[in-house]
Formats: structure tokens, sequence, C-alpha cells
């Protein structure tokens, strides 16, 4: 049996993640390919719940060490009881961020030492990597404006601009270290172009 590939799809807030995930899936179900879509931080019960604690707001205030390996932790579940499993069994992994948004946010944004998350990186991960990284990139006042008409603003989305701008520089940073693994997707365009885009993109994938 080939073993499944993995795909993640990063980027800023409110640049279409969510809405092109469901693109991506019948793209590859399509193929006859089984695909197993899933999320970080999250995809687990566990995981869910860690998402939850990083997500609300809280009186107490989460340090930015503590934020960091809750983020770990829940990737640890995620990866031990979703991800390889699907893997292995030949199935393909679609999965709502990875841990390019904890280089991102945690690295870019917080700017946290980039040694440190590389370290947990590889205890937590072992050699797994995506396969394919789809990074949606728009300039911020695009995904903002789109972000905002959800209403009410989660912990992250409560942060300044600059933080954003630094979110968005790490992960173009990124991508442009590693060409092969990252297609970077022009965000901005209407939900059409974007598509073609990421078609393109899936195509460039030998078993596609
Ligand atoms: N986080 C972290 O800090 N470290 C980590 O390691 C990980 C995560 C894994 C999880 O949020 C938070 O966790 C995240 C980083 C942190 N921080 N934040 N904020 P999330 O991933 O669940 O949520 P999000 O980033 O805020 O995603 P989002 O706001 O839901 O955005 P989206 O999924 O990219 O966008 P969307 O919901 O698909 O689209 C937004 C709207 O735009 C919607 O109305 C669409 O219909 C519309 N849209 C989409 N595409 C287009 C185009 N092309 N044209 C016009 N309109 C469009």
């Amino acid at each position: 049996m080939n073993p499944g590939r993995f795909i993640t799809l990063e980027g800023g807030e409110g640049v279409g993640k969510s809405t092109n995930l469901q693109y991506i899936q019948q793209l590859l179900q399509q193929r006859q390919l089984e695909v197993v879509v899933t999320r970080e931080p999250g995809g687990t019960e566990l995981a869910e719940k860690i998402r939850q604690l990083l997500l609300e707001k809280h009186a107490e205030t989460i340090t930015e060490n503590a934020e960091l390996l809750l983020v770990f932790a829940a990737r640890a579940q995620h990866i031990q009881r979703v991800i390889l499993p699907a893997l292995q069994q030949g199935r393909w992994v679609l999965c709502d961020r990875f841990t390019d948004a904890t280089y991102a946010y945690q690295g870019g944004g917080r700017n946290m030492d980039e040694n440190v998350i590389g370290w947990l990186e590889n205890t937590v991960q072992g050699d797994l990597r995506p396969d394919l990284t789809l990074l949606l990139d728009a300039p911020l006042d695009v995904g903002m404006s789109r972000a905002q008409q959800r209403g009410k603003l989660d912990r992250f989305e409560s942060e300044q601009r600059d933080f954003f701008e630094r979110v968005r520089q790490a992960y173009l940073n990124r991508a442009g270290q590693d060409q092969q693994r990252y297609k970077i997707i022009d965000a901005s365009l209407p939900l059409n172009q974007v598509q073609q885009q990421i078609k393109q993109a899936l195509d460039g994938l030998s078993v596609v």
C-alpha cells in the first residue's frame, strides 16, 4: 500500500483556510483518494480541549512558554492518535494549520526562540513533516476585514497589528527557504482564482 500524503494549509486570519479546505477535500476525493480532514490546535478529543484553553480569553494570562507547550501537547496527541495512523493506512491527511503556525505565531508573532520550537518539533514529530504546505497569503487588511465579519475575537485575534505583520513575514520567510514543500497562494484574489492556484499546486503532487 502507498503511504498517504500529508498536506497542510497555513496563513493568517481570514485568508480562507476553512473555505478552501472543503475544496481541496473534494479535489482529492474526485481522484478516489481517502482523505482525513483535521485541524490544529485540535483534531482529537483531548487536543480540542487544549484548543479551547488556547483560544479562550482567561483572567489568568497564559505565559508564552505555557502557550508553546500547550500547542505541542495538543500536537503530540493529534500525531499519535490521528495523523500517523491515517498515513500508515494510506489515507491522505489534510490539516488546517500545523507546525508552521507555531513558527509563525509563537516564533514570529511572540518572538520566541526558533531553536526551542525546533527542538520540540523534532521531539514530538520525529521525521514527520508535511509533503505539501499551501500558504494562503494576503495583505493583513484583506484577511482581517474578512475575519472581522465573524464577530467576537478570540485570544489570538485580539493581538495588535504588528503581531500579525510578524506572523505573515515569518510564514513568507519559511516558504522562501523551502520552495519544494511550500506553494504560496495569492489569497487576496477572488475565490475561483484562489482555487485555480490550489488545483495547480495539487496537480504538482505526483500521485494526484
Ligand atoms: N495557533 C498558534 O498560535 N500556534 C499553532 O501552532 C497553531 C495555531 C496550530 C487557531 O485559529 C489559532 O491558533 C490561530 C493561530 C493559533 N490564531 N488565530 N487567530 P484558527 O486556525 O481556527 O482560526 P483562524 O486563523 O482565525 O482562521 P479563520 O479566521 O477561521 O480564517 P480562515 O479559515 O483562513 O478563513 P475562512 O473562514 O475560510 O474565510 C473567512 C471569510 O472570508 C469567509 O466569510 C469566507 O467566505 C471569505 N472568503 C474566503 N476566501 C475568500 C476570497 N478569496 N474572496 C472573498 N472572500 C473570501
